[in-house]
């Protein structure tokens, strides 16, 4: 169990309408002020995804390369662009986000029900990002919305062997209707099946979100939070702003004697390149 705790912010995600939420970041200015004041409450990672200028998720390169400039030229977070996108997004273009130059960027590791939609994952795909990123040198994280997808991480790297940065890192993203349920007894069920010496990372999906972030720090295990994943503080309460809920993981991390991790750390343990090498 590491001493301190891994917060990652999931500013914006590309489910949720800005008409529907105006307080979700979605111009270049709102995620910097987002990813600013999420690192100063103690995020160290932010996973990224991007909206047009017409606030709809978009992969198109010169935008995506826009924020990641922004995110580094006004924090030290580690930058994690998402590869799944929307569930709309075909391959090459999800492929393609790579040619940004994160420093780290998701990789789901199975095809799951997603609501009504399916957010296809086909080995191939799997495989394909997986080497990409090897080759690239950029760190992935790998998200796993059921149990069966940490038998494919293990198939993944029994075939083309360690990520980047040799540490292997997962996010379970929990509670996605379609997917595992966020409970303490899925997340517990998962645990005997990480590759020896990985960390973890949990989210649960709206609700699910307390419940989920209890149950990983009471595992040793990191936080992922953010309005791509919940929109609701609690009964009633609409999130006021990433920054609330990141301050609420960094409270609970607290409470667990497990502080909210530096950048520098998060870096460390993920097997990336100190910041000073990025710039
Ligand atoms: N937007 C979801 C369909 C990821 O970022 O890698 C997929 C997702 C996973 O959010
Ligand atoms: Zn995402």
């Amino acid at each position: 169990m590491t001493s301190s705790t891994l917060i990652t912010v999931a500013p914006t995600g590309a489910e949720s309408a800005k008409a529907d939420v105006p307080a979700l970041p979605v111009t270049v200015e709102e995620v910097v002020a987002a990813a600013r004041d999420c690192q100063a409450v103690g995020a160290a990672v932010i996973h990224l995804h991007v909206r047009d200028t017409d606030t709809r998720p978009t992969l198109d390169l010169g935008r995506v390369r826009e924020v990641v400039a922004g995110v580094r030229e006004h924090t030290d977070l580690v930058v994690q662009l998402s590869t799944g996108g929307a569930v709309t997004d075909p391959f090459d273009a999800r492929l393609a986000v790579l040619d940004a130059g994160p420093d780290a960027a998701s990789l789901t590791l199975g095809t799951v029900n997603f609501g009504r939609d399916v957010f296809a994952n086909p080995w191939d795909l799997i495989v394909e990002l997986h080497t990409r990123m090897q080759e690239r040198g950029i760190v992935p994280e790998y998200e796993v919305f059921d149990l069966g997808q940490l038998a494919t991480l293990e198939r993944l790297l029994d075939r083309h062997g360690l990520p980047h940065g040799g540490h292997v890192h997962v996010d379970l993203v929990m509670g996605v209707p379609g997917g595992m349920p966020g409970t303490a007894q899925a997340l517990t069920a998962c645990l005997p099946l990480l590759p020896p010496g990985a960390t973890f990372a949990a989210t649960g999906v709206g609700r699910t979100s307390l419940p989920v972030m209890l149950a990983a720090l009471s595992a040793g295990g990191h936080l992922r939070v953010g309005m791509e994943d919940t929109l609701t503080y609690a009964p009633g309460e609409p999130v006021r702003d990433n920054t609330q809920l990141v301050a609420r993981a960094a409270g609970l991390a607290r409470i667990a004697q497990r502080p909210p991790m530096s950048t520098d750390d998060a870096r460390s343990l993920l097997g990336i390149k100190p910041m000073e090498a990025v710039l």
